[in-house]
């Protein structure tokens, strides 16, 4: 599924992130850049310990902001460890700081004047955060980007089981 912004293409396909060949592809991470399980499990399992290696360097990375290292033996050229928060009942600013890790991982990927970009559903896994709510957070902040000056011309999104590929298809339609 396709959606033409501006000239330019978000589209959604269900799949593993890992084997996406945009510029970058964007980590689910923790503020600590230590690792973990799900979508960062996967990243740093098939790009290699290079990934870690930069990323301890990092030395952390906000809740709401990301940050960029290289992307090992993946088929991307950069991993983009964007921290989205942890769900605590919608009260605790969660809105905001996921649409500000998108944006923040936009924002990095104008720095760097990169083509194309693949995000997961963040914070939607071990971070507990409803699947709806969080597509329509991410679907809005991706199509204000591209509606803007950005050297992006495709952004997708890659959505691991059949669940969150209908959440975002719901997020684009309306
Ligand atoms: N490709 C694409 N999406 C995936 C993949 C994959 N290979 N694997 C899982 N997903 P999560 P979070 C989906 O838990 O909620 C980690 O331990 C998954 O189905 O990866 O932001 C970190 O270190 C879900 O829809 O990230 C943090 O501590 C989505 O990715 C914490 O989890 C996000 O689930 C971050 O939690």
């Amino acid at each position: 599924m396709q959606l033409k912004i501006n000239g330019k293409t978000l589209e959604l396909t269900q799949g593993d992130i890992t084997s996406q060949e945009t510029d970058a592809i964007v980590n689910a991470a923790n503020s600590g850049l230590r690792g973990g399980a799900g979508v960062d499990g996967a990243i740093h399992r098939a790009g290699g310990p290079e990934i870690m290696k930069e990323s301890r360097l990092l030395g952390g990375c906000s809740t709401g902001s990301a940050c960029i290292t290289t992307a090992g033996k993946l088929k991307a050229k950069y991993v983009i460890h964007a921290v989205g928060p942890v769900w605590r009942g919608g009260e605790s600013g969660e809105p905001q700081l996921l649409a500000s890790a998108y944006r923040k991982s936009l924002e990095i990927a104008l720095e760097k004047g990169l083509g194309s970009i693949s995000f997961p559903s963040i914070s939607t896994g071990a971070y507990r955060y409803p699947l709806d709510d969080a597509a329509a957070i991410a679907i809005a902040t991706v199509k204000k980007h591209l509606a803007g000056e950005t050297p992006l011309k495709n952004v997708v999104f890659v959505l691991f089981n059949e669940a969150a590929f209908k959440a975002y298809q719901r997020a684009l339609s309306s």
